[in-house]
């Protein structure tokens, strides 16, 4: 009877470790992002919801706290599908926020794509990987990973390219063959949606947290969350954009930065309280 049980345990041993030699060859660990040579460009489209006015703040933020000093990232404006409707002018945030240090797709979508070109070229080329939150939809990134593939040929976008979304909504308003595209040719990452609380990513949509100016003690960035949320609320719901509740009500929705945390490995964080908590300065 022992024996027998011995014999039982043994196979079993045996099949665990089989099993988990299997999944480790078959799922090796995805990658992360590393500080020291990847690049994180962040995606917005600002058409028609006014909530990656508060994602430009957030990001804003984020970059100006320690932990992220070495960050080496560009944001985009203007990087939306094919949604119908008005554009939420973002510029002079983005001035205010990033410097130069982003680039209008808005304005003219090929020239975006030559520029963020030039840029995710030199971190390629310096073996880095390129990092992308989509804000929006993947119609630029689609454009961008063609251009990437027609100059650097031997380039494999699978695995050195990126891109992560968390919303149904975006992806239904990217052009069917971008989104098919971009899926194909990229190491493509959905994650839940980052505008509810408790799914596994942070949710950062929240019509009640109207206190964020006891929260935001560096002047910058107080400049820029009051910049940030006039002109949310110059264009939230106005000449038939999206009104985006939590923004009239008072509130915040910077819901596309969960992307951003799933890239930089803190997507732990719970919600707008404990994003303040941590990088509020
Ligand atoms: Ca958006
Ligand atoms: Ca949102």
């Amino acid at each position: 009877m022992k024996s027998k049980t011995l014999l039982v345990l043994a196979i079993a041993v045996t099949l665990v470790s089989f099993t988990t030699d299997c999944s480790n060859t078959q799922n090796p660990r995805p990658k992360g992002f590393t500080i020291e040579k990847d690049l994180l460009l962040v995606q917005l489209d600002c058409k028609t919801d006014v909530d990656d006015l508060h994602t430009a703040a957030a990001l804003a933020t984020l970059v100006a706290g320690s932990d992220f000093s070495r960050l080496k990232y560009h944001a985009v404006a203007g990087t939306y599908g094919v949604q119908e409707g008005l554009y939420v002018p973002p510029n002079g945030l983005l001035q205010l926020s990033f410097g130069s240090n982003w680039t209008d797709a808005h304005n003219s979508s090929v020239a975006a794509v030559e520029k963020v070109k030039t840029i995710a070229k030199e971190t390629l080329n310096g073996q880095g990987d390129i990092w992308i939150a989509e804000a929006g939809q993947s119609d630029f990134t689609a454009e961008l990973v063609k251009v990437l593939q027609h100059d650097l040929p031997e380039l494999n976008t699978t695995d050195r390219i990126h891109v992560v979304q968390h919303s149904d909504w975006n992806e239904k308003s990217t052009s069917p063959g971008d989104l098919d595209f971009v899926k194909q040719n990229t190491d493509y990452r959905k994650i839940p949606d980052g505008n509810a609380v408790g799914n596994g990513s942070p949710g950062f949509r929240d019509p009640e947290y109207t206190n964020w100016q006891d929260d935001v003690k560096d002047p910058k960035l107080q400049e820029i969350w009051k910049y940030a949320i006039d002109l949310s609320n110059k264009y939230n719901g106005k000449e038939g954009r999206y009104n985006n509740k939590a923004v009239s009500s008072g509130g915040l929705d910077f819901s596309d930065l969960s992307e951003v945390c799933a890239i930089l490995g803190i997507a732990d964080i719970k919600d707008v309280g404990e994003f303040f908590d941590r990088y509020g300065n």
